[in-house]
């Protein structure tokens, strides 16, 4: 074997310089593309978050039976049966009067699928609750005029999870703000 028979065959592979040319560029796409796609996906949660607060929202305070139940008691426990302020799914526990017992085999999940909202199979969780993008229940309240003039306000606690009360939970999403 000659000489130039024997560089041709060191170069069928790879030097290790190579190899570390095309490790460090692809480091370098994945640097930028890893961070580029979160971001897109949590804007992406945020506007899923928001479309369905807002729809929520309208819904219950547009639909006839939460002014009837209103009648009988607390507006809010058509949807918050135990008032925790989280949308309820399936009322297996109950305190409520008998109107709102009587709905129970329905389920509160019945009263929210009865909005004609579509809700997807993983806007609801193993509960029938509703659920936002990051798969946490949605939260309720009502006091009459407060939620951008209307009576009810629906609420995701965002991205991190935590209190619309807590003085870092600045990425709620509500019904009552539309955020950019
Ligand atoms: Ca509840
Ligand atoms: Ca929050």
């Amino acid at each position: 074997m000659c000489t130039e028979d024997l560089m041709l065959l060191t170069r069928k592979g790879f030097t290790l310089i190579e190899l570390l040319m095309v490790l460090g560029i692809v480091a370098a796409i994945t640097s930028i593309a890893v961070p580029a796609y979160s971001a897109h996906r949590d804007r992406s949660r945020i506007q899923d978050a928001q479309v369905l607060v807002t729809a929520l929202a309208g819904a219950i305070a547009g639909d006839g039976r939460t002014v009837f139940i209103c009648t009988d008691g607390p507006m809010r426990r058509a949807w918050d049966l135990d008032e925790d302020e989280i949308i309820d799914g399936d009322p297996a526990h109950s305190s409520a009067s008998a109107a709102l017992k009587a709905r129970a085999p329905q389920g509160y999940a019945g009263l929210v699928n009865d909005l004609d909202l579509n809700l997807r199979a993983q806007q609801v969780d193993a509960g029938r609750r509703p659920v936002d993008p990051w798969g946490r229940p949605l939260h309720i309240r009502w006091q009459r005029n407060a939620f951008g003039g209307g009576d009810v306000g629906v609420f995701s606690l965002g991205p991190d999870g935590k209190s619309i009360d807590a003085p870092t939970a600045v990425d709620d999403i509500t019904s009552w703000e539309i955020k950019p």
